[in-house]
């Protein structure tokens, strides 16, 4: 009964047609309802109290953030299954069920679901459908095909945060090149040029300094084949990111702001705290806590952020699932970032955010060389104490894959990064 009814909203929920739609469907919720948390208490089974074993959570993708799940579920003695397209996966290879194929094959999604408490996603390239046919079959699934579909357009994304009060800095559609010169003359070059579909770490991003460069710029990113939006560039001191767990009853936990320093649009260092004034910091966590409210968030989610020069907070994307900017709670945090999320999903309850050290950096480790992978230096990494090293047993490396990461604390940002550094730069995969 309860889940044809969840079934019921969940098909309703995909055939949205444009995100201010969903904003104003969910105000009418809100008034009906009051809050939303007060609505889900009614829609979603009540917070459980306890866990029948073998516990059992799906996970839709085997990369690393599925590995590092699976890592927080065995200590909590719950098993994961996996579905990811090539059979030996990182997450697959210590999952209790491994299943291989598309993640659109109903076959094997149903597999999957094969007695799973929940399932859950590891990255947001999965199909909307393939979710909302699980949903279909009375197994929860979290992220909800409808929020999923909100956050893999870019477009529609932006347009919810802006319509929910969230900070964004100036965007729109690109229908035609054309658009861009006339966008740029009232925000200024250079612009953002951004597919609004399946892009990430800086694939489908091109930054276009002179109208000249505007034809090649969309030809590269694959327009018109491909959907783009720009972004007016937002001249920013720092990248920040903040990880955000909300629960099935709508509660939430903030992780302290962190600093993201990028290479060729790859995460590469995270500092935890960013060193930032408090206000900024607040208003950081106030917006990613807003975006991951409004889009009625339920799992762990990575919100990607702008600090200007005059201490302004800018949202830039969200990641509804563990992110590289969360890394560093595994070590960092009295709960980590992959703990919560299972915790989220589950509807258990969600545990401490808080540092565990007054500072935490964490470095990845990018692959250096194309062919099978090896971890060269690893015992001179291991030496380094305080280094606590991350390899995430990818079978293949190539050049700027992550292939793992370093995290060390310290009593200081200083010292953290000393020690990460030094492990990282041992290391050659
Ligand atoms: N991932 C997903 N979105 C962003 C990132 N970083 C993680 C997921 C996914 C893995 O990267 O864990 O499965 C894919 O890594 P690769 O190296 O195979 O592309």
């Amino acid at each position: 009964m309860r889940w044809a009814w969840v079934s019921a909203r969940t098909v309703g929920r995909i055939c949205y047609h444009s995100a201010l739609d969903g904003v104003s469907k969910r105000n009418e919720r809100e008034r009906e309802m009051e809050t939303p948390s007060r609505q889900r208490a009614v829609e979603e089974p009540a917070r459980r109290a306890g866990l029948p074993y073998p516990a059992l959570v799906g996970i839709l993708g085997g990369g690393q953030l599925a590995r590092m799940t699976a890592e927080a579920a065995a200590r909590l003695g719950i098993e994961v299954a996996v579905l990811e397209r090539e059979a030996g996966s990182p997450a697959a290879r210590m999952a209790a069920r491994e299943v291989v194929g598309a993640w659109t094959d109903r076959a094997r999604l149903a597999e999957l679901a094969e007695g799973a408490l929940v399932v859950t996603l590891e990255n947001e390239f999965v199909e909307v459908e393939a979710l909302a046919f699980l949903a279909e079959r009375g197994v929860p699934v979290f992220p909800t095909a409808h929020m999923l579909g909100l956050v893999q357009d870019k477009l529609e994304q932006k347009r919810f945060m802006r319509a929910a009060g969230v900070p964004v800095p100036a965007f729109a559609e690109v229908a035609r090149p054309e658009d861009v010169a006339r966008a740029a003359a009232d925000w200024g070059w250079p612009v953002v040029l951004k597919a609004r579909r399946n892009g990430y770490d800086g694939y489908g991003n091109a930054t276009v300094r002179a109208p000249e460069e505007i034809e090649a710029a969309c030809a590269r990113l694959g327009w018109p084949e491909r959907a783009l939006l720009m972004e007016a560039w937002v001249p920013f001191a720092r990248e920040l990111a903040v990880m955000v767990a909300r629960g099935r009853a709508g509660e939430t936990v903030v992780y302290p702001v962190v600093e993201t320093i990028q290479r060729n649009h790859i995460c590469h260092v995270v500092r935890a705290p960013a060193a930032v004034a408090p206000e900024v910091a607040a208003r950081a966590a106030a917006a990613a806590r807003r975006a991951v409210e409004a889009i009625d968030g339920i799992g762990v989610f990575g919100v990607e952020l702008f600090e200007t020069a005059n201490g302004e907070v800018l949202y830039n994307e969200i990641a509804p699932r563990p992110h590289n900017s969360g890394h560093y709670t595994i070590e960092g945090c009295v709960t980590s970032q992959f703990e919560n999320h299972l915790r989220a999903v589950l509807g258990l309850p969600l545990g401490s955010a808080a540092l565990v050290a007054p500072a935490a950096v964490m470095v990845n480790l990018l692959g250096t060389r194309e062919g099978p992978a090896r971890a060269d230096g690893l015992a001179e990494a291991l030496a380094e104490d305080g280094a606590h090293v991350h390899v995430y047993g990818k079978l293949r490396s190539r050049v700027g894959r992550k292939m793992g990461h370093v995290t060390a604390l310290g009593a200081t940002i200083e010292e953290a990064e000393t020690r990460a550094g030094a492990a990282a730069e041992a290391i050659r995969l």
